[in-house]
């Protein structure tokens, strides 16, 4: 390992492990003597960190450490986690689950065959009994060789998919899209028809890459809003 290498991997562990956002990293003089390399060799691997987001600058005044990155509102979380973090008590509403083939739009966000079937869940998710979201979850059959039981569907899919199945969401890639609700889902939200709404489209893999859920969750404009912390 050559030094440049040793000073950062000292500064990586200093910053996971030791050092808190907005706290100062030691002087450069200082990390230049103790890792015996020339102050480029120490300004270079701040570049480095600097251009990674992990590290920023203050003229006069030093190096800090980064806020972290990933903030939980952008973090891969589950409707039920989502609503305990706000203090609500999540729950699920005219709860139904069917064996039906993929179809070509849900098929290929899986990567299955249009034949192929999945299991369809649909739930109407509530926050304190308040219908907050329309939920279609499509599972590839597959991978749930036994099917859920119904019991299954009524708490947490993602904590019995964990628990009982072995499948934990890794990933996933997601798009948010603004939509009226038609009059079928305004009822089964309370809302009245029409009315704004946010579709949240999700396609989910675990840690093999093997796609697990792709979901369609349309939430109630009224009751929602959507917070990103972006970087440049
Ligand atoms: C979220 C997911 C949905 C998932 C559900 C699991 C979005 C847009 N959708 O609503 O894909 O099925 O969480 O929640 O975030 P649960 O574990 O509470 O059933």
């Amino acid at each position: 390992m050559s030094k440049s290498d040793g000073l950062r991997r000292h500064l990586t562990g200093l910053l996971v492990s030791e050092l808190a956002p907005h706290e100062r990293l030691p002087p450069e003089r200082v990390l230049a003597e103790e890792f015996a390399v020339s102050r480029l060799t120490v300004r270079r691997v701040i570049d480095e960190l600097e251009r990674e987001g992990r590290v920023y600058r203050v003229q006069g005044s030093g190096t800090f450490v980064s806020e972290p990155r990933i903030r939980k509102s952008v973090e891969l979380t589950s409707f039920s986690e989502d609503m305990r973090s706000r203090g609500l008590r999540p729950g699920s509403l005219e709860v139904s689950c069917e064996r039906v083939p993929a179809g070509a739009g849900v098929g290929y966000a899986l990567g299955l065959s249009p034949s192929a079937e999945v299991l369809h869940i649909r739930r109407v998710r509530t926050a304190d009994d308040e219908p907050m979201c329309l939920e279609h979850s499509y599972l590839p059959a597959e991978l749930l060789p036994g099917g859920l039981e119904p019991e299954e569907l009524h708490g947490s899919l993602y904590e019995v998919l964990a628990a009982r199945h072995g499948l934990t969401l890794h990933r996933a890639e997601q798009t948010i899209k603004a939509t009226v609700l038609d009059p079928d889902d305004a009822r089964a939200l309370g809302a009245p028809p029409f009315s704004p709404a946010f579709l949240v489209q999700r396609t989910g893999y675990d840690v093999r890459g093997r796609a697990v859920e792709r979901a369609d969750s349309l939430y109630r404009g009224d009751r929602y809003s959507y917070r990103l912390t972006i970087y440049r």
